[in-house]
């Protein structure tokens, strides 16, 4: 439970592939975490700010890149095998016609409901509409897979400070309504804030004590 030794961790992740369809993704070993969110929910500045890496997930903008399945590595390569960050594309593209829709949302729930070393999904939410269509699907899908969530409240900075506070009691209300269990937080990419509670929740899902050097 060493949060130095995640983050430092964390901030040794590395681009490992890009795939367009899972079938083209490493074999499932070891361990994973995806995140997940709509577009422009904030996925790309969280990645690099959890691994201080300005320009990591920043090539998820460019159109081409937008349906990949992007995957990185965490840790330390000799200590550290086979630990994952995956990095899923968001929806919202209205270029995409509804039949690739359709077939990249038979992909994702086959993926997170069956796939081995997937250990935790962190979805992402804008903290002034959480909660919409998207999120409850994945939620959905999470819970048939008996996958943990842990849910981030984005650009907690553009609220003030109540705000924030009661939109994370009202999702936290919703969710247990709901009955899908999962955690939840405020995040701040710009500010930086929200960094040692994702840390936290990512070194236990990967099991990040293992590799103290
Ligand atoms: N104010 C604020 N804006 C953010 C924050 N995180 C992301 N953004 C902005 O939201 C937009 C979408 O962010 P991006 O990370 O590309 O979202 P993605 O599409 O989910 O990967 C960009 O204009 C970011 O600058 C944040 O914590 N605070
Ligand atoms: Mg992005």
């Amino acid at each position: 439970m060493d949060i130095s030794n995640y983050r430092k961790q964390l901030q040794q992740t590395e681009f490992l592939l890009s795939a367009p369809t899972f079938n083209l993704c490493p074999e499932d070993t070891g361990r994973e975490v995806a995140f997940a969110g709509r577009s422009n929910a904030g996925k790309s500045s969280a990645i690099n700010a959890l691994t201080n890496q300005r320009q990591l997930a920043r090539s998820s903008k460019t159109p081409g890149r937008t349906q990949m399945i992007n995957f990185f590595t965490i840790g330390d390569k000799e200590e550290n095998k086979d630990k994952r960050l995956i990095d899923l594309p968001g929806y919202g593209y209205a270029a995409v016609p509804q039949e690739m829709k359709i077939k990249w949302q038979v992909e994702l729930e086959e993926y997170l409901v069956e796939r081995e070393s997937l250990v935790g999904l962190v979805l992402l939410t804008d903290v002034r509409h959480p909660l919409k269509e998207f999120d409850l699907q994945m939620l959905a899908w999470a819970k048939s897979g008996d996958l943990p969530v842990h849910l981030l409240l984005t650009k907690a900075d553009k609220l003030k400070f109540g705000a924030q506070k009661n939109t994370l009691l009202k999702v936290q209300r919703e969710l247990k309504k709901l009955e899908l269990p999962c955690s939840v937080q405020l995040f701040s990419a710009l500010k930086k804030e929200g960094l040692e509670e994702l840390a936290m929740v990512m070194g236990h899902w990967l099991q990040l004590d293992e590799s103290l050097a």
